[in-house]
């Protein structure tokens, strides 16, 4: 990942690609520019290309952020580590929401998640200045 500007943080945002609830990624985006974040939100039912070429436009973003609600992450989300073993996802991928199916969650549900190259994931939306703080900490420490 190319450092940002301390002036301009940047994150890529949107919603998985068979996905179209729209409330908490408005939210998310909304609170992130509060904190002074430039987003780049692609919104909802947003396909793996369109993340790809999110990236390629800003190899600035601080973190892909992707939200799913509808229990189909795994399956919309497959792409993911092919796009980062071809370097073309330089930065890291946080996903939160409701990311599998059904109100039982089996103990294995993030480690899937984790396979395909997801980096992060978050509960709760509230955790996401800390996390992007301590990325970018690691990113300079890695810089230099
Ligand atoms: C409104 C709604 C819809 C609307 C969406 C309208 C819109 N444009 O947004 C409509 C009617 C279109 C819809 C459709 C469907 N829905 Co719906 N929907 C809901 C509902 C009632 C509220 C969602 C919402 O906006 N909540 C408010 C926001 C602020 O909260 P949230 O989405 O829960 O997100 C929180 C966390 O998950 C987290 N979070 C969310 N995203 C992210 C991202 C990051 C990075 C992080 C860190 C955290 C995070 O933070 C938020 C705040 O705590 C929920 C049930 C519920 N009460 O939650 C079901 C629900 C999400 N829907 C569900 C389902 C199944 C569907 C459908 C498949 C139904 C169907 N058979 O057609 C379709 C799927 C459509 C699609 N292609 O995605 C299920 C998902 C079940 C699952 N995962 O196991 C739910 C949970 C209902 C249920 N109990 O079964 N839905």
């Amino acid at each position: 990942m190319t450092i940002s500007d301390p002036q301009t943080r940047k994150v890529i945002l949107g919603v998985a690609a068979s996905d179209s609830h729209a409330v908490a990624n408005h939210l998310i985006a909304f609170t992130l520019r509060d904190e002074g974040y430039l987003v780049i939100n692609l919104g909802t039912c947003t396909p793996i290309e369109e993340f790809v070429a999110a990236c390629e436009e800003h190899p600035d973003a601080e973190a892909l952020v992707i939200g799913s609600l509808n229990g189909h992450a795994w399956d919309d989300l497959r792409g993911l580590s092919r796009a980062k073993e071809a370097g073309r996802i330089r930065c890291p991928v946080v996903l939160g929401g409701n990311l599998s199916v059904g109100s039982h969650k089996g103990a294995g549900a993030d480690e899937r998640l984790y396979s395909i190259g997801v980096d992060h994931i978050l509960a709760d939306p509230a955790q996401l200045p800390l996390l992007l703080d301590e990325l970018r900490a690691h990113a300079l420490r890695e810089a230099s």
